[in-house]
């Protein structure tokens, strides 16, 4: 157990007893990572608040966190470990002791290794939880030492980050405390009013000073509706308007060419290919007018310092990868760098010093270890993906495939498996942990000591445990030291206890953690990597890019495709991926009716499934008071679409194609074109018919095996 840390200076007397308070973070999957304040009162937790010294969440928390009290004491709380006893997925479990459980596990996975070998036992996790100790890596060392199938995580942003690397290098880039300075404001396929409020609250100072502030999105989102220019392309055509936008820059001679010269590479054969993708060619794509792309091409390349916040969502169809090269080059053909303010934002996580080797311990992965792909889960456990030997066990924690991954009639099929031994840790039956032979409950935010993994800003986040968990809830990384000493491994680090591990996950002694160690983050709740200020920080005014040239990438000689650790551990053996093309370019959709006019004609209308204002991914979505907020599954359709299927505003539709089905209510809105529907993501399939995965394809996009929830056809 880990000693609870009670900064004195924190501490507010109430009228009767003490209420006490503590630093914490936010541990969901979120560019904000917020710092927080828990108030805690005889070991429970009373209230959270943001903490108004941070730069970045200045006091504020966001409609599903500003209660995260009662997601600690909500009545569904998993709070024992259990065992199935009607058919899977009935839900019907058994209260077992943590002794039963944990023999149970160990003896089955014994048998499994025994009779198949390691391989036939799978990990799977995200970042429902963010922390370094208890989040996405928390597992690896595990079930690397196990020997077990690598699964490969690439729900979300791998695909941008590829490009990204390739590109910048490992930059953090504009940092997004910095556009306060900008004049000029691009979000490209950004929500941030639902999903990086805070960010957003810098946007509308920057914009109060006068920056204008234009983004470009599929459909009328919140932060499209604020903006002072709303673009909108068609759904996975932003490769064509980034190319023109490139091919425009060129030819209204507003390239800063001393930039070009001297800090990138490739040029000459970017403006070559560039030549043909013109504002016209472009404008028959994306259904943007010619004029409204020279005119932003005009603006991003004089309205200095212009910053442009990519989105996750860019990435998200075929062409994700080559868009976000596109997208990237721009700010050095403008000389946007120079500029407090000015270039783009992918993640600020390549800037934190995350030590991902002693983590994860990609050493102990056996040569020659598979891979399978977390968006492929379905394929692997229906046997549709041939695996020699079959998954016959899967671990899952912090994730939810069953809502949140595709194909998940599959998946659900997989889950159904007889013979598949499925471990669940979690805080909620979820959807996932319905089908689970054995669930182990695990402890919330304020009940477990870790540091939050920012992958969206530049501050590291300290995260006090300070409550008592509830029932027999522990913590992730308890539940694999005590697997881990069941099992006989005996590598240190699987008896690091959870203040250990962090002393050991960051690198304390790196240039950006000067003044900056575990007692500081203890003491002060968060901490300013130094990386430079929001007020000075250019990191490429002179170039100075983290590639192998020291420039930015235009072209990229001999590129192939990879997936970056920690989403993809590394280890000696591992194939290179598929060649690149050198420069940018776009790529179409893949199920269009360009692309596929069979497909097209069975199923027009493109959907878009982007993440809901009161849920986190799935998470919340099964909280009254946030279902409230979001309302029931709605999917947002033109008025010309539905006339055109004889659908009224309120009429329950069925949304499908030949993977699968879900239903929602139809609102009919100016918001969506023709053609493109949005149903939000988050809502559980066992409240509802279906989610928006069950129609979403597992095929990768170009880059990073990144999914591909836009690139999807369906018929209402
Ligand atoms: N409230 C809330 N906040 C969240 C989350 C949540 O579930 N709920 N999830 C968190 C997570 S995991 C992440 S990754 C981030 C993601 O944050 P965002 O990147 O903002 O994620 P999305 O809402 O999926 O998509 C953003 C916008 O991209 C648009 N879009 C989709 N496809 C395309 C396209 O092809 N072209 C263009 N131009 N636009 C497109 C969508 O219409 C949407 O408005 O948010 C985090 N924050
Ligand atoms: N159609 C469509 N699908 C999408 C997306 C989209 O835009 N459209 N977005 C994708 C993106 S960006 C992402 S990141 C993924 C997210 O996919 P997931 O990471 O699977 O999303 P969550 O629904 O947040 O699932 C997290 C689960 O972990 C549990 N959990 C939280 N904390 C802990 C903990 O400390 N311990 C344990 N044991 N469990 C915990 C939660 O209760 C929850 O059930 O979804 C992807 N899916
Ligand atoms: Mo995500």
């Amino acid at each position: 157990m880990n000693e609870i840390v009670k900064p004195d200076s924190l501490i507010v007397a109430e009228a009767e007893s003490l209420t006490e308070t503590f630093f914490g973070g936010c541990p969901h999957d979120c560019p904000d990572t917020c710092s927080m304040l828990f108030d805690v009162k005889d070991g429970q937790l009373q209230g959270v608040r943001g903490n108004p010294d941070h730069p970045m969440t200045r006091g504020g928390l966001c409609v599903k966190l500003k209660d995260y009290e009662k997601r600690h004491y909500h009545p569904d709380r998993l709070l024992y470990p259990m065992k199935r006893v009607g058919p899977k997925g009935s839900k019907q479990f058994e209260r077992i002791t943590w002794d039963e459980a944990l023999d149970e596990i160990v003896s089955r996975w014994t048998a499994i290794i025994d009779q198949h070998g390691p391989q036939a036992i799978a990990p799977y996790s995200y970042l429902g939880n963010q922390g370094l100790v208890h989040g996405l890596n928390g597992g690896d060392a595990f079930f690397n030492r196990m020997g077990a199938t690598v699964m490969e995580r690439t729900f979300c942003g791998e695909g941008s980050c590829t490009a990204w690397l390739l590109t910048v290098g490992p930059t953090a880039g504009l940092d997004p405390d910095s556009y306060i300075h900008s004049k000029y404001i691009v979000i490209w396929a950004c929500n941030s009013v639902s999903t990086n409020l805070h960010h957003w609250a810098i946007v509308k100072d920057a914009q109060k000073k006068g920056a204008k502030v234009v983004v470009i999105d599929a459909y009328a989102s919140r932060t499209a509706k604020a903006a002072d220019w709303h673009i909108a392309p068609k759904p996975g055509t932003d490769g064509a308007l980034a190319m023109a936008l490139i091919n425009s820059i060129i030819a209204q001679g507003l390239v800063d060419q001393d930039y070009v010269d001297n800090h990138t590479v490739g040029f000459d054969e970017l403006k070559e290919r560039a030549s043909t993708r013109t504002p016209e060619w472009a404008a028959e794509i994306t259904g943007v007018p010619a004029d409204d792309i020279r005119k932003l091409a005009y603006e991003m390349a004089t309205e200095q310092p212009v910053g442009i916040r990519m989105g996750v969502a860019l990435e998200r169809h075929y062409g994700g990868g080559q868009t976000i090269r596109a997208v990237t080059c721009i700010p050095a053909l403008t000389g946007a760098w120079r500029h407090v303010g000015g270039g783009v934002t992918q993640f600020g996580v390549w800037e934190h010093p995350y030590k991902f080797d002693v983590m994860c311990r990609p050493d102990l992965i056996p040569e020659g270890t598979r891979v399978v792909s977390n968006l492929q889960i379905g394929r692997a456990l229906t046997g549709e993906m041939k695996l020699d030997p079959p998954i016959m066990s899967m671990m899952c924690w912090n994730s939810n495939p069953v809502t949140q991954a595709p194909e998940t009639d599959k998946i659900v099929e997989g889950l159904m498996r007889e013979d598949l031994f499925m471990v669940s840790a979690e805080h909620f039956i979820s959807d996932t942990a319905s089908y689970a032979d054995i669930l182990l409950p695990a402890t919330m935010g304020a009940e477990m000591e870790d540091m939050i993994l920012s992958w969206g800003h530049l501050y590291l986040t300290y995260n006090t445990k300070c409550a008592e968990a509830p029932g027999e809830a522990i913590p992730n990384n308890e539940i694999f030291r005590q697997l881990a000493a069941r099992l006989g491994f005996e590598e240190e680090n699987f008896k690091w206890s959870d203040a250990e591990c962090l002393e050991h996950y960051v690198d304390w002694s790196s240039p950006a953690c000067e003044g900056i160690d575990l007692a500081y983050m203890r003491e002060h709740g968060f901490a300013r990597l130094k990386v430079g200020t929001p007020d000075d920080r250019a990191p490429h005014r002179e170039g100075n890019f983290p590639t192998p040239t020291g420039k930015c990438m235009l072209k990229v000689e001999g590129a192939t495709n990879f997936v970056a650790p920690p989403f993809r551990q590394m280890y000696e053996g591992f194939q290179p991926g598929e060649a690149l093309d050198p420069l940018p370019d776009y790529l179409g959709p893949r199920e269009s009716h360009t692309n596929d006019p069979e497909l097209a004609k069975r199923f027009p209308l493109n959907i878009v499934s982007p993440k809901s204002h009161y849920f986190l991914n799935s998470c919340y979505a099964n909280m009254e008071d946030k279902q409230k907020g979001q309302g029931e599954q709605f999917v947002m359709i033109s008025q010309a679409d539905a006339d055109a299927r004889g659908i009224r505003d309120g009429d329950r539709v069925r949304v499908g194609n030949d993977r699968g089905a879900f239903k929602g209510v139809a609102r009919i809105t100016d918001d969506v074109k023709a053609g493109i529907v949005v149903a939000t993501l988050g809502y559980w399939r066992q409240l509802n018919e279906g989610t928006v995965n069950s129609i979403s394809s597992g095929a990768f996009t170009d880059m990073g095996h990144a999914p591909s929830f836009s690139d999807n056809l369906v018929e209402v």
